[in-house]
């Protein structure tokens, strides 16, 4: 079993997205800032080489803030330029456009021309950052993986075009628990796994991180000492998810769970520290 996320497309969005960078002054790579790890493609790198790149860490309000800091300490002691961003309201918005006034040189009579690309993994909210960069909803945004189809330009502000592009994901063979956790973030379509074990992978980290408690406060449990499909099936139990004789719908179980991670139901919760 494991989570297969690797679909044959993305070879060919991995060839586009090579002739793009050619193409801009800056990157914007927007990871996840409940798995900065996870949703980081290690092969990126390589490919931006020396050029200007921000790191945003996205969806901060749904990440342990504690361990958000953390991240960044540990991001700007690379020498990566790193941002915490909210994509639906502003935070951390203002410091990336700050960065953009600093390539354009804004003491100058005229500003430089600034070409951008941002790239990520699906869902991680690289169409919302654009939109709250430019202010408008030029870009098309939705609740699952996959929303933009296609390379678009973008007008963000004056002398500053950003191309918006499709999710990219990769083969890490090595590790499955990345699959895992791309899985319960919303990476990967909810068709493409088995939701039971992406929960139980959940309620593993949860248990791991000591965010039992989270769970405990939602649902009105009292959980400790269970092993992680018990604690499933509790969940399950308590939300009336039954199947005809009365056993109890895992699966639906699995899915409700996710479903309130993902709208941030169950509070801040990371997912990975560094
Ligand atoms: N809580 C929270 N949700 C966000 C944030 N940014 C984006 N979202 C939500 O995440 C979902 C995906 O957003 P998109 O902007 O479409 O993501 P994308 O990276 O462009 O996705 P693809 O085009 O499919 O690769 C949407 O439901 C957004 O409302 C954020 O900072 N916090
Ligand atoms: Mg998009």
């Amino acid at each position: 079993m494991g989570v297969h996320w690797y679909p044959g497309h993305m070879a060919k969005a991995k060839r586009n997205l090579q002739k793009a960078l050619k193409l801009v002054d800056i990157v914007i790579e927007v990871l996840d800032a409940r798995i900065p790890y996870s949703s980081r493609n290690p092969d990126i790198k390589k490919l931006i080489n020396d050029k200007k790149a921000v790191v945003v860490l996205n969806k901060e309000d749904l990440a342990d803030e504690d361990v958000t800091f953390r991240w960044m300490e540990y991001l700007n002691k690379k020498r990566e330029k790193a941002v915490a961003v909210n994509s639906l309201t502003s935070k951390g918005i203002e410091q990336i456009i700050n960065y953009i006034d600093e390539i354009q040189g804004h003491d100058k009579g005229f500003k430089k021309i600034v070409k951008g690309i941002i790239i990520g993994i699906p869902n991680v909210g690289k169409s919302s950052l654009i939109n709250q960069l430019s202010k408008k909803s030029s870009a098309k945004t939705g609740n699952r993986p996959g929303i933009t189809k296609g390379e678009q330009w973008i007008n963000v502000k004056k002398g500053f075009r950003l191309l918006d592009t499709p999710g990219i994901l990769w083969p890490k063979f090595q590790s499955p628990d990345i699959g895992v956790k791309l899985a319960i973030t919303g990476a990967i379509r909810d068709e493409l796994f088995d939701a039971e074990e992406v929960a139980v992978g959940f309620i593993n980290i949860v248990l791991k991180l000591n965010y039992l408690n989270k769970l405990e406060e939602r649902y009105g449990l009292c959980l400790k000492g269970m092993e992680s499909f018990k604690i499933l099936e509790e969940v399950g139990r308590k939300r009336g998810c039954l199947l005809k004789g009365g056993c109890i719908d895992t699966l639906k179980a699995a899915g409700l769970l996710l479903k309130d991670y993902r709208m941030g139901k169950l509070g801040r919760l990371s997912l990975e520290i560094p």
